[in-house]
This record gives structure tokens, C-alpha cells and sequence, in this order.
């Protein structure tokens, strides 16, 4: 039997690189310093080659009551990458980079200074309970998809269809 599998726990790097879409979010402290940090910090991950990052677009704050405008304005972008690393150990990375930055994990949806989130790997549909792939909101967040539609015009989100025509139902749906 192979138990890597059997426990859930596959951390076996990839024998092929997978394209991998990150959405990074801050608003608290210095924000463009921190993006520009984490963005140096997936670069430098291991089996992970060829980082794209969207340019950063600033963004109302979104909490579980809708957009807050009084709260501290976020900055967002998207970063592509190639990656072996497995998705498990991917996201173990992001939540070291996020932790380097002081993030402490309060209250949901609340004030940050860094949050890396894992949107899409390959083409995967992941359901477990630490990691959900693509992400479960990803379809309905204009701050990930507009970013993510700069860097990439066809990206796809595994499941829900075209991003550009994702950004624009979800864009029509506001006006
Ligand atoms: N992230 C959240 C909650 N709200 N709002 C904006 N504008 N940008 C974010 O990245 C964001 C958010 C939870 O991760
Ligand atoms: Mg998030
Ligand atoms: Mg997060």
C-alpha cells in the first residue's frame, strides 16, 4: 500500500512543472513593500521557476458585510507560477512567507499584512479540509480576477470558465 497516499499527505514533488496561480493581498503596514517582498520570496521557492506577477491594483476592503470603505484599503495582485512542488507543500510555503510577515491569523476576512492564497493548480480540483482548489471564492473576487486577467487573458479557473468572463458577469452584476 502506499501510505504517502493512504494519509492524504502526497508531498512528492511533481514530475513536471504545474501551472500554478497565486493571489497575494495586503492592508496593513507598508503594503508595497510587502508585496514586493513575498513576490522576491516565490521566486526563490524551491522547484519553482518562471514567477509573472500582475502589476498591484488598490482595492476596497471586501469583509463578510460587503465592501468596507472605511476599512484600510488593500493592495492586490496575481503571480503565475511553475511549480513541482506539490500542492500541499506549495501552500505550507505560503503560509511560511505570510507568517514572515507577521501575519497572525485572527479574525476571518480581517485586517492583514499579508495573505498568499493558492487559487488554481493545474487544471485540479482539490477538496480536502486544509486546501480547497480553485478556490472557493476566487469566481466572485474582481481584486483576484483583474489582476490575474492582466497577466493572463485566457486564464481559466478549473470548473467556473473563462476569467475574463467571469470579471465581466461579476462586473455587470455591479453596475
Ligand atoms: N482578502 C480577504 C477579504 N477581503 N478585500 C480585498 N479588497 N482584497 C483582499 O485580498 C481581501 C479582501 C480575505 O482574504
Ligand atoms: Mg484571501
Ligand atoms: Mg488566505
Amino acid at each position: 500500500m502506499n501510505v504517502r497516499l493512504a494519509h492524504g499527505l502526497d508531498a512528492a514533488p511533481r514530475s513536471a512543472p504545474v501551472h500554478a496561480v497565486v493571489a497575494l493581498g495586503a492592508n496593513l503596514g507598508d503594503r508595497h513593500e510587502t508585496l514586493a517582498a513575498a513576490v522576491d520570496e516565490l521566486r526563490r521557492l524551491s522547484l519553482t521557476e518562471d514567477v509573472r506577477v500582475s502589476a498591484p491594483i488598490e482595492t476596497v476592503a471586501v469583509t463578510l458585510d460587503g465592501e468596507d470603505e472605511d476599512a484600510p484599503r488593500y493592495l492586490n495582485a496575481v503571480a503565475l507560477l511553475e511549480t513541482r512542488l506539490a500542492p500541499g507543500e506549495l501552500l505550507a510555503s505560503l503560509h511560511r512567507i505570510e507568517a514572515r510577515h507577521g501575519r497572525v491569523r485572527r479574525e476571518r476576512w480581517g485586517d492583514r499584512t499579508l495573505d498568499l492564497d493558492l487559487i488554481a493548480y493545474g487544471d485540479e480540483i482539490i477538496t480536502r479540509d486544509d486546501l480547497v482548489v480553485p478556490h472557493p471564492r476566487a469566481h466572485e473576487r474582481e481584486f483576484v480576477l483583474a489582476p490575474w486577467l492582466s497577466v493572463d487573458p485566457g486564464a481559466e479557473i478549473p470548473g467556473r470558465g473563462r476569467v475574463a468572463d467571469l470579471l465581466a458577469r461579476l462586473r455587470e452584476g455591479a453596475a
